[in-house]
């Protein structure tokens, strides 16, 4: 039988290398699908709950593996679900390619069923590269370019191929007029700044006292050197959400998260420093960034589209973290003052002891942030940790001390519902024979979760290390909103839209084969851990948290925390006294120029 499109299609994406397609059937691409069958199954299908889930599972992959993410979806309803997840793949710079059906081209402008326009659809999605597939010789170059492009400008791209193409029989470019014929294959050239940037970098970075350093994902190939960097400007280091895992946390200088999220040591950092460098972060809060002025300012950024935004730096160094940094220190001086480093290492060490206590606080029934100690103290440390968008983000934020070679992301740049299970999904069949811990709000469950527990139900005994722990936190709340109207509105819980309903989420992973706890009280939570951490399958450990402890920012000085412990702890006042109150009244006594 000759080679079809749809055949060339996957044989295609072997040669790229690709091991998992990510998808959802549909008759848009039932050409693709039977090709599949014919190619028993390589690359292999990994069927979601939703296309939005398997463009999710192709964003984890991605976000874990550092290698392209493919995710598959029918035309219409199919191409239209994936669009949350590529819009999180082009807001985190993730390379992903989606692979979308279209109606046959006979019917095409006849307002067919399921014709949607999906290069219009697609424009801004996929901006980098989008195109459809309309006779069998374009399809090596556009698949090609689509690949290409997504992994060397780190974007989602799309490529649409009309069903009764997918059936059509291949036929390869030609060496003749209008023929573009394509190649395998690609290297990422290393990007360094020239010698004269490099040396007015340095003249900034010696010349000050006091250095804050602020890492983002891009600096993640670059950890022994942002170390030897913070070493010889005896600088603290502050690290945006997606660079969570750029630095250990048991280094002594590193402040921890950046941020509304972040931590105090991290603020403190940025508010009095006399000099800023940032590496591989387009951290968009420039309120937590030293007053206009107050620091100068080097920054290191590998695409040239991001650099010099969020603040006014003094030098702005296109080039690649590690090549750029190994170019750097050289013409570094080291501080011999150290002065500021230990006052930077003194707040951490502080800060650390005041989270523990925090987490002891008792709470009706569990403290959230002491379900996220309980896992930092135990957390192994080749781990792949996955948080959804809600108060999730806060506690994963600042009380898990990551070491080793954890890995963690969440959804950084559009902060959306529902990637917390997914990712989860795609970093196992990344890594399957590492621990992955999901952290995860029930809205979010109750929103696509539990869907894709059904998802984990299906492949879990493939993997070599068959542990997955879904963390619920069941808080009957759509808490993070809730707290963000107490915040911003100075409004009281609005129960018709904050209130969520009660569901069996842990029984539900039971019934389906999965381990499950339901704890309902503080001293069962570390016990837990234990079982889920020894289980020799993937475990749904739903936590009943109170959701009246507050995601306390970072305006907040540590003695004031301090004494709000312990005036919790005494009983002089409760997490729910602090709810009725109105925690935003008790902010602002934190905003800095107000209250003691
Ligand atoms: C798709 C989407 N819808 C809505 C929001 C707004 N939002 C952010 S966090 C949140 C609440 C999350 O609730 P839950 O998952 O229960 O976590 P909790 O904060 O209660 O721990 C909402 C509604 C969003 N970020 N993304
Ligand atoms: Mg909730």
């Amino acid at each position: 039988m000759a080679t079809k499109v749809a055949d060339y299609l996957l044989t295609r994406l072997r040669e790229w290398g690709v091991e998992r397609v990510f998808g959802y059937p549909g008759d848009g691409i039932n050409g693709i699908l039977a090709a599949w069958g014919r190619a028993d199954n390589k690359p292999v299908f990994v069927q979601a709950r939703h296309e939005e889930m398997a463009a999710f599972e192709a964003v984890g992959y991605a976000k874990f593996t550092g290698k392209v993410g493919i995710c598959a979806a029918t035309s219409g309803p199919g191409a239209i679900h994936l669009l949350n997840g590529l819009y999180d793949a082009k807001l985190d710079h993730v390379p992903v390619v989606a692979i979308v059906g279209q109606t046959n081209r006979s019917a095409m402008g006849g307002s067919y069923q399921q014709e949607v326009d999906l290069i219009s659809l697609y424009k801004d999605v996929a901006s980098e590269y989008l195109e459809m597939v309309t006779v069998p010789e374009q399809l090596p170059n556009v698949l090609d370019r689509a690949i290409r492009t997504a992994i060397s400008q780190h974007a989602p791209t799309a490529i649409i191929i009309p069903s009764d193409v997918q059936e059509l029989d291949y036929s390869a470019p030609t060496h003749a007029f209008k023929m573009v014929p394509s190649s395998l294959g690609l290297t990422q050239p290393e990007t360094t700044p020239g010698t004269e940037d490099l040396r007015r970098a340095a003249e900034v970075l010696n010349a000050g006292s006091k250095v804050a350093i602020l890492v983002g994902q891009g600096a993640r190939d670059a950890r022994d050197e942002v170390i030897a960097v913070a070493d010889m400007l005896g600088a603290g280091v502050a690290k945006a959400l997606l660079g969570k895992d750029v630095l250990p946390d048991d280094l002594p200088f590193v402040t921890g998260s950046i941020g509304l999220l972040g931590t105090r040591p991290s603020y403190e950092l940025m508010m009095d420093c006399d000099t800023l460098l940032t590496i591989g972060s387009s951290f968009p809060y420039t309120q937590f960034m030293p007053e206009f002025g107050k620091a100068r300012g080097v920054q290191i950024e590998r695409d040239a589209r991001m650099i010099g935004m969020r603040y006014p730096y003094e030098v702005n160094l296109v080039g690649d973290a590690r090549a750029t940094l190994t170019r750097l220190i050289p013409r570094l001086e080291r501080k011999t003052d150290r002065s500021w480093r230990e006052k930077v290492e003194k707040n951490v060490g502080r800060w650390w002891e005041v989270m523990e206590r925090q987490e002891q606080v008792p709470a009706d029934p569990i403290n959230p942030q002491l379900v996220f100690g309980e896992l930092s103290r135990r957390l192994p440390g080749n781990a792949l940790l996955t948080s959804d968008s809600g108060s999730a983000a806060n506690w994963y934020a600042r009380h898990i001390r990551f070491t080793g070679d954890v890995r963690g992301s969440l959804s950084g740049n559009l902060a959306t519902m529902g990637p917390g299970v997914p990712y989860a999904i795609g970093a196992k069949f990344g890594h399957q024979d590492r621990p992955v811990i999901a952290l995860v709000g029930d809205g979010a469950m109750q929103m696509n979760g539990i869907n894709e527990l059904v998802t984990i139900g299906k492949y879990w005994q493939e993997w070599t290390d068959p542990r997955l722990i879904i963390v619920v936190l069941n808080n009957q709340d759509l808490n993070q909103v809730t707290w963000e109207m107490r915040a911003m509105e100075g409004a009281p819980q609005f129960l018709p839209s904050q209130h969520l309903p009660d569901f069996p989420y842990a029984g539900f992973a039971q019934s389906i084969g999965l381990g499950g706890d339901r704890v309902e009280k503080p001293d069962g939570v570390g016990a837990a851990w234990e079982r889920a951490l020894n289980s020799d399958r993937p475990h749904v450990l739903e936590f009943v948290t109170d959701p009246a402890v507050p995601p306390i920012p970072p305006h907040a000085t540590l003695d004031q925390m301090e004494n709000m412990v312990s005036s919790l702890m005494k009983g002089d006042s409760d997490w729910s006294e602090v709810m009725k109150v109105g925690f935003w009244q008790k902010l602002q006594e934190f905003l800095p120029g107000k209250g003691s």
